[in-house]
């Protein structure tokens, strides 16, 4: 049902029973650089903090670490004809920053340069739009050392960066992604820990992600300033976050969780200030002295356009005596300020991450971030699962996760008609990959991989994507 405040973007089709999306939709599939490269030491490239931490003992899950993962640093040119065989419209990868400016500072490393160029290339070769995203969470270890994230200096490194890499790949990429995830960067790295580089401090995770923002404004700046026709963006993962009861505590509960979760975020990104109820919530945390004259301006520097990244729903609930704490990155020290929020299971289906599945909120974020920040053209950046494959007669028949897409999209569709300018949607992910803390225990690929064989298998939901992007829609329900 259409909203009438919001009349369907032009181009919208909702003739019969197929769902088809607007024309030059743009489709396609996310990665990110340590997931899948590989070549840890190759071609100059120095160690990132995610090198580091997978390497300390009991940091993930049996030992994993990103030293091989999917070999796609030698396997690219196959990986993109794979792609192009699926039909993807665009390709969304991250640039790994010590391969390309190995330590964080100082000169480009022309080798590491070149993988990048020669993947543009194989791209645009195959009728695939390159989507780059500056930073997927790979520090340069010596950034690290000097402060990481928490040190404001690490801001203007990331923009040095990113005009370095805007020299090199500037002339042939149109859309470029700052950060991917600020949140999980600055609350799963620096306050729980379950990321890396693993440190736990409530102040320090408020300070990284003010840096983050920080950084990615200094970054906008520098490539408006030498790519001014290009698309640039940030991606942020977003959850709508709904309070377990009306009781007043719950939706206070719910209230501070949304605070920290995306308004942290999206108001100064959008708006150029910090919520003021965040800053009552830190109060015992930070005076968010760490803010200078001028950040908030720098950090909302004018974009083309926002990446959502959507995953699932939190429901939250206010504290009770002796109440469990929530695993991963439910983790009460992901919350600084709000650590007693408890976050309540419903009881819904769940991927393997435990996650549950909601596509409606796909919907509910997508009409947020329009209707109460931006006329901006919005893309989901990344939307997926992980469910427990298994290869059978060379098969593998993942319906779990088309399911997934299928209702996500069907969400993305609603939200369409609803009026948000919704230009694209990238599938996470192109191939199973290493999945942080969890290793390669947690498969969220369209194509399987054989870890042992490096061999591909397109799943069944790489097919199904194939269609829906060859029709542009989904078929009738
Ligand atoms: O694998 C990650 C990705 O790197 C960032 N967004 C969420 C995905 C699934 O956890």
């Amino acid at each position: 049902m259409s909203n009438p405040d919001h009349p369907p973007a032009v181009g919208v089709l909702d003739q019969g029973p197929e769902l088809i999306f607007p024309p030059g939709f743009l489709w396609g599939a996310a990665t990110a650089a340590y997931q899948i490269e590989g070549a840890a030491t190759e071609g100059g490239r120095t160690p990132s903090i995610w090198d580091t931490f997978s390497h300390t003992e009991g940091r993930v899950v049996a030992g994993h670490t990103g030293d091989v993962a999917c070999d796609h640093y030698h396997r690219m040119p196959s990986d993109v004809r794979l792609m192009a065989e699926l039909g993807l419209r665009s390709y969304r990868f991250s640039v790994s920053w010590p391969r390309v400016q190995p330590g964080g500072s100082g000169p480009a490393n022309a080798a590491g340069l070149d993988f990048y160029r020669r993947l543009v290339d194989e791209l645009l070769g195959h009728g695939i739009e390159p989507w780059l995203t500056l930073y997927h969470w790979d520090l340069p270890q010596p950034l690290e050392d000097a402060g990481g994230w928490p040190a404001r200096d690490t801001a203007g490194r990331f923009a040095d960066y990113a005009e370095l890499v805007a020299d090199a790949l500037g002339d042939r990429v149109t859309y470029w992604t700052t950060l991917n995830e600020p949140w999980c960067s600055a609350f799963l790295g620096y306050g729980s820990g379950v990321h890396a580089p693993g440190r736990s401090d409530g102040a320090d995770a408020v300070r990284a992600g003010h840096h983050l923002m920080l950084g990615h404004g200094l970054a906008v700046q520098a490539l408006r300033a030498s790519r001014p026709q290009a698309q640039l963006g940030i991606t942020v993962n977003l959850y709508p976050v709904t309070p377990a009861s009306d009781a007043p505590a719950d939706v206070d509960a719910a209230r501070r969780i949304d605070a920290l979760a995306n308004r942290f975020f999206l108001d100064p990104v959008l708006r150029g200030s910090y919520p003021t109820d965040l800053a009552a919530d830190l109060r015992e945390v930070t005076d968010f002295g760490h803010v200078r004259d001028g950040d908030l301006a720098v950090i909302s520097t004018p974009l083309d356009l926002v990446g959502v990244n959507y995953y699932s729903r939190h429901v939250v609930a206010a504290p009770v005596e002796g109440a469990e704490p929530e695993p991963y990155w439910r983790a009460p020290s992901c919350w600084p300020g709000s650590e007693d929020v408890r976050f309540v299971t419903r009881g819904v289906p769940v991927t393997d991450m435990n996650w549950e599945i909601d596509a409606p909120g796909l919907t509910e974020t997508l009409r947020r971030v329009h209707e109460e920040y931006t006329d901006l053209p919005l893309y989901v950046t990344e939307n997926g699962s992980a469910f427990v494959d298994a290869v059978v007669d060379g098969q593998v028949d993942d319906v779990d996760r088309l399911a997934y897409f299928d209702a996500h999209l069907r969400a993305a569709h609603e939200a369409i008609n609803a009026g948000v300018p919704l230009r694209g949607y990238f599938a996470w992910s192109l191939m199973d990959n290493f999945e942080w803390a969890w290793g390669y225990t947690k498969r969220f690929g369209m194509v399987w991989i054989d870890y042992d064989s490096q061999a591909r298998i397109p799943k069944s939901s790489a097919r199904w994507y194939a269609e829906v992007i060859r029709r542009n829609g989904l078929a009738a329900q």
